[in-house]
């Protein structure tokens, strides 16, 4: 039997900028709600949402002090109750985001741990004494810039944070932090959550002897976090050994209720992630961070699909865009062409085994917001007074209907709304038959529909770039032209039209030509 997620398209909620239920101005669960029937419409089968817990919200949620709760400012438990019920009736999914990596450190946990050094919860967290320079304990670097390691005087040890030194580092290897959060899993399960995305799911085991990573850039001190992050290839802090096999447990827990276990295994190397689903032991799937990082490049985009395959198969979640990264449009050189370039890639990842996972807004076409310093909120901006580097412009608020607020709030929104436009609305989309939300909501009813898209058939290569990338599963082709001019593919045969991007008769072949960033999926003739 098919896992019910084979071939399903999930779609990702930002949630304090989806949908405003009462009017303060940040996206909640009631928002959530009222908005889930425009979701089924689109196609979604399962709703991603992100952290909701209770935060000081200094990393957008993902840093937790109640693993086991809804914060008021989202509508609370029973908020999250209410679009369990209504997802559930719509036909939808809900995969919620779980957080094991780190906890915020206003979390009881680490209040106590940072008490005393005796304290029974000290070591949940990983604590060094100071080099003997007074310096930190290693050479490890945070992803938001600067060590990863801060100094706790009254202790005197400094405690580990792979993000902010308000988001400490979990001690995996303490027996009780796997049997917490193997609890945390069954109490979200047992309250009726379809599964979990794993937040730095390939970050939760460290080396135990917390080794030097090796240096392999010399960058400036005063680089941006990524690329002092770059400098280090990240032996002993990220994706040890050991690392795949925590999600054994949480395995066997999540198969007795049919549930997903969906990982953010961020990493670039194909066989790296492919090491947390091949086996079928722990992880369903992993995010595929690589297709949200793909430039607009034919080789490359046809590189990275049959690489993450090859090494992955149907266990990958193809992503189009994330609240961590540009937008798909932006990332393909804007405008209306940078829109065009996106639904065509998304007609490519939409043919592929696996997960699809779109981002909320993707189906409108949306392109990243400037979003001014003075209203940025990410903490990569907050405390380096760098714009460019953050993640702000993709986290603007949903753009719901031609009007002040935007349908997303009738309160002052947490964070601007930048150029958005009339013609970027869901109201406006839905009207237009020819738009990017049609479209787009096409695609997914292909994909449903077409079973040879949807099932376990392979894939086989009928182009690998220059510049069209095209693929054949069972009796359907997916197409297209990943470059700046028209091309040609040769079909041998003719085939019907099931999508295309844009305007097209019914049948085409043998040989079709392909205009720039046009896509295409077909079925033979019988
Ligand atoms: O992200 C983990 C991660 O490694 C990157 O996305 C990183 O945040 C980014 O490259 C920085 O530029 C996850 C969440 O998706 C992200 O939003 C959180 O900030 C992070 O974990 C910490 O929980």
């Amino acid at each position: 039997m098919t896992a019910w997620w084979s071939g399903a398209v999930a779609y990702e909620v930002y949630v304090r900028s989806f949908a405003d239920g009462d009017g303060d101005g940040i996206g909640d669960l009631v928002g959530l709600r009222s908005r889930l029937p425009v979701l089924a419409e689109l196609g979604v089968d399962v709703v991603w949402i992100t952290p909701f817990y209770p935060s000081p919200l200094l990393d957008g949620g993902y840093d937790v002090t109640d693993h086991r709760d809804v914060d008021r400012v989202y509508g609370g438990l029973p908020a999250l109750d209410a679009v369990l019920a209504d997802a559930h009736e719509l036909g939808m999914r809900v995969v919620v985001d779980l957080v094991p990596n780190h906890t915020s450190s206003e979390h009881p946990w680490f209040r106590a741990a940072r008490s005393s050094r005796d304290d029974p919860h000290r070591d949940l967290y990983v604590w060094r004494d100071p080099a003997p320079d007074g310096g930190p304990p290693n050479n490890w670097v945070s992803h938001f810039g600067g060590p990863a390691w801060t100094y706790d005087g009254a202790t005197g040890q400094y405690w580990l944070h792979l993000f902010l030194p308000e988001q400490p580092d979990l001690n995996w290897a303490h027996p009780r932090v796997p049997d917490e959060f193997a609890a945390t899993l069954t109490w979200w399960l047992e309250r009726g959550v379809d599964g979990f995305r794993v937040d730095v799911a390939h970050g939760l085991v460290k080396d135990p002897q917390l080794r030097d990573n090796p240096r392999v850039l010399e960058v400036d001190t005063d680089a941006d976090a990524r690329t002092a992050w770059g400098a280090f290839e990240h032996r002993y802090d990220l994706d040890q050994e050991g690392a795949p096999g925590v999600y054994e447990r949480w395995r066997s827990i999540a198969d007795a209720y049919d549930a997903l276990l969906v990982g953010e295994v961020y990493l670039l190397d194909p066989a790296r992630v492919a090491r947390y689903v091949r086996e079928q032991r722990g992880l369903h799937s992993a995010l595929c961070i690589p297709s949200v990082r793909t430039r607009w490049d034919a080789r490359a985009i046809a590189t990275m699909l049959r690489d993450s395959l090859a090494t992955a198969a149907g266990n990958l979640a193809w992503v189009l865009s994330s609240h961590d990264d540009s937008r798909a449009p932006s990332r393909f050189g804007g405008g209306e062409e940078g829109r065009r370039r996106a639904l065509a890639y998304l007609t490519l990842l939409a043919g592929l085994p696996g997960l699809l996972v779109v981002y909320q807004g993707d189906e409108l076409g949306l392109e990243d917001v400037p979003v001014p310093v003075e209203h940025a909120r990410d903490p990569i901006v907050v405390r380096s007074g760098r714009p460019a580097a953050g993640r702000d412009p993709v986290r603007t608020p949903m753009p719901w209907e031609p009007a002040e607020g935007f349908g997303f709030t009738t309160g002052e929104p947490w964070l601007p709304f930048g150029d958005r436009r009339a013609e970027d609305t869901v109201a406006r989309q839905r009207g237009d038959p020819r738009s990017h939300w049609n479209r787009t909501r096409d695609l997914f009813r292909v994909r449903r529909e077409v079973r040879d898209l949807r099932g376990p058939a392979p894939v086989t290569w009928l182009r690998l770039g220059d510049p069209v990338v095209a693929y054949r599963r069972g009796g359907a082709v997916v197409a297209a032209n990943c470059g700046a001019d028209p091309a040609t593919l040769d079909l041998g045969a003719g085939f019907d039209v099931l999508y295309a991007t844009a305007e097209r008769c019914g049948t085409v072949g043998p040989v079709v030509e392909l205009a720039p960033a046009e896509a295409l999926v077909l079925r033979g003739r019988p």
